[in-house]
């Protein structure tokens, strides 16, 4: 690493021996996961870049942005609209890691009972080393889940900046007004924090921005329909990932490139796996850098990975924000009916997220889905029964997973996962 990035590292605060252990971790699980695989898109190789570089160039961007007057912003969860961030001149990152870290620190603060992404983001903040945070003006925490909700309460002593945003729990009428309500409130706050009002011209270039970024991830899916599949699953949910955190205009055309491969791997029949390679549908909590666990298992037991029903993934990023509005208002509210649609468990009833994982089933053609749960988190592990039923409905096969970011049950996920690949075929 070069003595700039050092500086850069130390100026925001970093530990920077623990912050060296993390990027070695980080690294070595790259290499071993992302670098062995063979029949990769050569256009991948903008990802490969982007991992080596992910604490170094992409925060020297943000440090650059700032020096110039504009404001960072840092989220946990795909309710917390871009666009209104964009539209006020700032940038936002995704903050969601999936990684163990400082674990011991974060037992005083936490109970063990609490799921790895929440662990992980509190780790980060007390290990001192994640830079996206540390550069961050704002971060937004949702009431999402209880785990988040009260976690927020103690992340806010260690963090001064946290904004709150309350998020209604059902799909009703009031629930849509108090999502209005709440972006509203939180296109107020983004304002204050920029100093830039919002005009009915920002706005409508960030909507088409992210609709951009968007409408690239829809095809990318789109083309992991054939058969042979062009991608891997583990290079698609890498795009998924990076989605939050790179330059949103660099993000789109890099995808839409390697849709422009994969497009021309589809005609040759080329596919990064044997035609007829059993298909898996993944479904269940959002994966983060570097939580590539699963996803790595699935696809070294012989099987690939069609499509992710996840925040990382085609629950986060379908449907588009109505490009056809003329004013501030009513751009709200069709940001608002676009968000109102994401099916995230911790909505009650949620038959939407039923319907949407059997849909992706059918249309991704998976011969199977496994639902993937981190434990103790109590709404995508309790809705896993009735996916699983759903899913049964239609015989499409389920595999129901619990873990966490810890490598020990590694082996025995392994045995369930390959077992229930040989049921496929
Ligand atoms: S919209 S999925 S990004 S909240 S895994 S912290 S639910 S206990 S992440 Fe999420 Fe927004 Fe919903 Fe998506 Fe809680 Fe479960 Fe932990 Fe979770």
């Amino acid at each position: 690493m070069s003595d700039d990035y050092k500086q850069m590292w130390k100026d925001l605060g970093l530990n920077l021996e623990a912050h060296d252990m993390l990027l070695n971790v980080l690294g070595n699980a790259y290499k071993d996961i992302y670098l062995a695989q063979i029949n990769r898109p050569e256009g991948m190789g903008y990802f490969d870049f982007v991992m080596s570089e992910v604490h170094g160039l992409r925060i020297k961007e943000l440090i650059d942005e700032k020096a110039q007057g504009r404001k960072i912003i840092g989220s946990y969860c795909v309710f917390v609209p871009e666009e209104i961030v964009l539209a006020a001149n700032a940038t936002l990152v995704g903050l969601c890691s999936g990684a163990d870290f400082a674990v011991e620190e974060v037992e005083k603060y936490l109970p063990r009972n609490t799921c790895a992404l929440i662990k992980s983001a509190f780790g980060f903040k007390l290990g001192k080393v994640c830079p996206y945070l540390e550069s961050a003006d704002m971060v937004v925490g949702e009431n999402t889940c209880d785990g988040k909700k009260k976690a927020y309460e103690s992340l806010g002593s260690l963090i001064d900046n946290l904004y709150v945003m309350d998020l209604p729990q059902m799909k009703s009428e009031q629930g849509k007004a108090i999502l209005k309500g709440e972006y509203y409130r939180f296109k107020e706050a983004v304002e204050k924090l920029t100093g830039v009002a919002i005009t009915a011209e920002s706005l409508k270039n960030a909507i088409k921005t992210v609709n951009a970024k968007r409408s690239a991830i829809h095809r990318l899916s789109e083309l992991r329909k054939a058969d042979p599949v062009p991608i891997s699953g583990l290079d698609a949910l890498l795009a998924n990932q990076v989605f939050f955190y790179d330059n949103p205009a660099r993000f789109t055309e890099s995808v839409n490139k390697i849709c422009d491969e994969l497009e021309k791997r589809i005609q040759d029949k080329q596919g990064a796996v044997p035609a007829k390679t059993p298909r898996i549908l993944l479904s269940g909590c959002p994966m983060a850098v570097p939580n590539w666990k699963l996803p790595w298992i699935v696809e070294t037991s012989g099987a690939v990975i069609v499509g992710e029903e996840s925040c990382v993934g085609e629950r986060g990023t379908r449907n588009l924000v109505d490009e056809s509005c003329d004013t501030v208002d009513k751009m709200m509210g069709a940001i608002t009916d676009r968000y109102f649609k994401v099916d995230c468990a911790i909505f009650t009833p949620n038959q939407e997220r039923l319907n949407h994982i059997v849909e992706m089933a059918e249309n991704y053609k998976a011969d199977g889905v496994i639902h993937y749960g981190l434990q103790f988190c109590q709404p995508y592990i309790m809705e896993s029964i009735p996916v699983e039923k759903a899913l049964e409905g239609k015989n499409i096969p389920t595999l129901r997973v619990e873990t966490d970011y810890g490598m020990e049950d590694a082996g025995q996920l392994k045995t369930r996962v390959q077992a229930f690949i040989e049921q496929l075929r």
